[in-house]
């Protein structure tokens, strides 16, 4: 398999904790693609699209050089590699923080408290700016993998590390005490000009994924309810446009149908029971293009 010039070139991570919903989001916009297990390429057939495998690191340069048109991984990579590149659109996956964490019986109590101390951390670039901006003089300890256990092995007197779920931090007895960065995975792309047919192409995936993700925070609802509750499930069904409505064969009952957005659909639900709404349909949206 050869690289075609005129394709456009999208960086994924190989293997890792963005590796598979990267893949996922591809299929889900209709890519068609190989993926064998150790290959670094990949070529779309229904698209012209290649897909470059690479360690999560890399991909920053490699899209601000230009050898990929785009890209996805972390926020946390883009900033640690101040990478000069497009931001598109944040993904909704790989979400985590960059955060500052202290051994439980620490007496660092407070960010100030980290003066004069010794960080460990694989983010040594944000970890500096931050503390910079605070005004704090800490000494950094550069160490790649198993940051949390810097502390115990008299390494450091703190870490930043990415944290998730906060289980890890639990588990090696640390507690967190800021955050640096929010992050997630972001599709992003080298700043400078593209050819015309290339830019297009890249348009038309954007159309894709947008469509994928805002159907993805997104459910279709369908209810029977009473016509003189109308009005008020109206106003608390802040839909798309109007709701669909539709007379039922029993009198004074009218059938909803609308689209409402995942966060606030249990407070929705709740409010549309007691407005006597009965036979409540959820179903999942799979593309909705503005
Ligand atoms: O081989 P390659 O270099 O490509 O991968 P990698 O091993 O360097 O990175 P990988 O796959 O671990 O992470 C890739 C990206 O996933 C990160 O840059 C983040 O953008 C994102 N991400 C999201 C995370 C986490 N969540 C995460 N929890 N990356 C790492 N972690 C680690 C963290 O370092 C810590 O060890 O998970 C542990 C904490 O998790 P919790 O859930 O216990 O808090
Ligand atoms: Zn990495």
């Amino acid at each position: 398999m050869t690289f075609k010039p005129s394709n456009l070139k999208i960086a994924l991570q190989k293997s890792g904790r963005l590796a598979d919903k990267s893949l996922e989001l591809l299929t889900q916009i209709g890519l068609d693609f190989d993926r064998s297990k150790d290959c670094l390429f990949a070529q779309c057939r229904n698209f012209p699209l290649d897909i470059l495998f690479l360690r999560d690191d890399d991909i920053p340069e490699y899209v601000q050089d230009g050898v990929c048109d785009l890209g996805i991984v972390g926020k946390n990579m883009i900033m640690e590699r101040k990478a000069a590149i497009k931001p598109l659109l944040p993904l909704g996956f790989g979400v985590c923080r960059l955060a500052i964490a202290v051994p439980e019986k620490s007496e660092i109590n407070a960010i100030n408290d980290l003066e004069g101390k010794k960080i460990a951390s694989s983010f040594p670039v944000c970890t500096q700016e931050y503390l910079r901006q605070k005004n704090i003089g800490a000494e950094m300890i550069q160490i790649r993998g198993s940051v949390e256990v810097a502390p115990s092995l008299g390494l450091s007197d703190a870490i930043a590390d990415l944290v998730s779920t906060g289980n890890t931090l639990k588990q090696s007895g640390l507690r967190e005490l800021t955050t640096i960065l929010e992050s997630e995975a972001m599709l992003i792309q080298s700043q400078g000009m593209l050819p015309q047919e290339k830019q297009s192409v890249i348009d038309r995936l954007l159309l894709r994924i947008q469509s994928t993700l805002d159907a993805r925070n997104s459910k279709y609802i369908l209810m029977n309810a009473p016509t003189s509750a109308l009005q008020a499930i109206k106003s608390i069904i802040p839909s798309l446009s109007s709701p669909t409505v539709m007379p039922l064969a029993t009198d004074g009952m009218i059938a909803v149908h609308s689209v409402i957005q995942e966060e606030i659909f249990f407070d929705v639900i709740e409010r549309l029971k007691a407005l006597g709404a009965s036979g409540i349909l959820v179903l999942n949206i799979e593309k909705m293009i503005r």
